[in-house]
């Protein structure tokens, strides 16, 4: 979000004695730059964050300052940082800046630190976000010596009021050895009780069925417990979260939702799918928000979500109650939708659920309720493999996100993309992905404007018929049925025909010339 760190209107709703009503805890107070010199060089620290929201905003630029600091005297600082997803500037743009950060996990969008991993100078284990938390528990990741996370309160006992994202803020809290806490006076007071914070995950052999049958299932608590004796410092704040403004979708997004939603129908018309359709889990960016606008006028009955985010596109639908309610682990929201929902986040009581990510996308959920998922790719080949991740096989855009964690479960996995990146100059869809996230077992329909691939019960040769005929653009279709034909006479092998030499010569054309078009 932009503009001034916060305008009146933010001003009022900064109420700082109330936020922190436990008197004890109020003792622990202080400012930002003294909270962050309790953090030490080489230490691993858990933040909260999630596609923009929930994210401390002070404590990381403060701490920032001093690694740069620290650095202007010649002395080697830098942190691990481990997060829900993607966070803020204040955060992952400041410490990247101060080259503070040595180990990134797990999903990161902000542009210095995608340059810093790219230029091969940050750290970054980019994994299933449902995996974060049980990798953690089970001791995988090392130890973690401080939690900071942001709040929206602290009640007269000490239990924690989450604030506009879960993430894996239980998880840090839990296991951190020392722990900072943003008490963030803009986020709204109507958020308390829309959270539910499970405590029943324990780890093999001890782990039980997780007991949600229904989206709208409440099976934890409100609040975050924290032992007060790990609390070392609080830290007042009162900035907006900064998430992107929504841009209208453009013609080719309208065009991919129109062919999403006409299979939507079709699948309910042939009896696959009911009419109020099963719950829906739906990616960020241009294209899923042309989806969900779609959804407003099509002629579905009331939609539930079993998501990770929630959108502006899902506020309307919740609004017009075409969505009876939707459960994620955080807000993604641009500016305008962040500050209609804090203007009257009261209304959207009963509607919203906020999870930890470890259950909003948990395989077991997302298989036992069936979701319909749809997400974004990077590029996918004529066999239907998957890269959401790694521009030319090696520039990682994102990280895969919670892309994995509903594809392979879903009822049905969608993923959409336009037929053509960077001008045309790029085909989304290529001979062989140059990096593979998603494997054609666990992509089931690709969609692009120029229309869909139903790639169900199909084998290899057959998906690839499909695809190119109906996926690919016009520019590349005649080269891909090329290569395609060729391949099914000179391959090694015939169920997935692929000639060696030539699959990645798209990707290596285009690093070498700048465009996948031959001359
Ligand atoms: O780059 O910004 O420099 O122009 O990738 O692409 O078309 O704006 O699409 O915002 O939907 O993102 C896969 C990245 C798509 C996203 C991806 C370039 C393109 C542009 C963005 P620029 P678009 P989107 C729930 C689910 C993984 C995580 C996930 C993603 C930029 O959907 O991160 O699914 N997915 N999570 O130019 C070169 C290509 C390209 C390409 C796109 N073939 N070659 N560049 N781009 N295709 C949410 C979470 O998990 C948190």
């Amino acid at each position: 979000m932009g503009g001034p760190a916060c305008g009146p209107a933010v001003e009022e709703r900064v109420s700082k004695t109330q936020r922190v009503a436990n008197p004890s805890l109020r003792s622990r107070i202080m400012s930002a730059e003294d909270a962050a010199s309790l953090i030490a060089g080489g230490s691993t620290i858990g933040m909260s964050g999630f596609t923009g929201s929930g994210y401390p905003k002070a404590v990381p630029m403060a701490l920032a300052a001093r690694i740069e600091a620290e650095h202007a005297a010649g002395n080697p600082f830098r942190v691990r940082v481990w997060t829900g997803a993607s966070t803020g500037p204040e955060l992952d743009g400041a410490l990247a800046k101060a080259d503070g950060i040595e180990f990134r996990l797990p999903y990161n969008s902000d542009p210095v630190a995608r340059e810093k991993i790219n230029a091969g100078e940050m750290n970054y284990f980019d994994m299933h976000l449902s995996q974060v938390a049980p990798m953690a528990w089970q001791g995988f990741l090392g130890p973690l010596d401080t939690a900071v996370i942001e709040v929206s309160g602290i009640t007269a006992d000490g239990a924690l009021i989450p604030s506009s994202s879960i993430g894996n803020n239980k998880t840090w809290l839990d296991q951190a050895s020392q722990v900072i806490l943003e008490v963030n006076g803009w986020q709204s007071e109507a958020l308390n009780g829309m959270h539910d914070i499970y405590y029943g995950t324990d780890l093999p052999p001890h782990r039980k069925p997780i007991p949600l049958v229904a989206p709208d299932d409440r099976i934890g608590e409100p609040h975050f417990r924290c032992d007060p004796e790990k609390i070392v410092a609080i830290v007042e704040t009162g900035a907006p979260d900064r998430n992107l403004p929504y841009s209208q979708p453009d013609e080719v997004a309208e065009a991919i939702a129109g062919h999403l939603l006409d299979f939507l129908a079709h699948e309910v018309a042939r009896g696959r799918l009911p009419d109020t359709l099963l719950p829906l889990q739906s990616g960020v960016g241009n294209v899923t928000n042309a989806v969900l606008s779609g959804l407003m006028d099509a002629p579905f009955g009331t939609m539930t979500a079993f998501t990770e985010v929630i959108q502006d596109g899902m506020l309307d639908l919740l609004e017009a109650g075409k969505l009876s309610m939707a459960s994620a682990t955080a807000f993604s929201l641009s500016p305008e939708a962040a500050e209609r929902f804090n203007g009257d986040a009261a209304r959207f009581r009963g509607k919203l659920i906020l999870r930890p990510q470890e259950i909003s996308n948990h395989p077991e959920l997302v298989r036992r309720l069936g979701c319909i998922a749809m997400n974004g790719l990077i590029e996918a080949d004529i066999y239907g493999n998957v890269n959401s991740t790694h521009v030319m096989g090696s520039r990682i855009q994102n990280g895969i996100g919670g892309s994995g964690d509903f594809a392979r479960n879903a009822y049905v996995s969608i993923f959409m993309t336009p037929s053509t990146a960077k001008g045309g100059k790029i085909s989304a869809i290529v001979p062989q992905a140059a990096h593979v996230d998603h494997i054609s077992q666990d992509v089931q329909v690709i969609v692009t404007e120029q229309g869909l691939a139903d790639l169900r019960g199909l084998a290899p040769k057959q998906r690839a018929e499909l695809i190119i005929a109906n996926c690919a653009h016009p520019d590349y279709r005649p080269a891909l049925a090329d290569y395609f034909e060729r391949a099914k006479v000179s391959s090694f092998g015939k169920h997935a025909p692929c000639l060696l030499d030539e699959a990645l010569s798209w990707h290596r054309r285009y690093v070498e010339t700048g465009t996948m078009k031959s001359a």
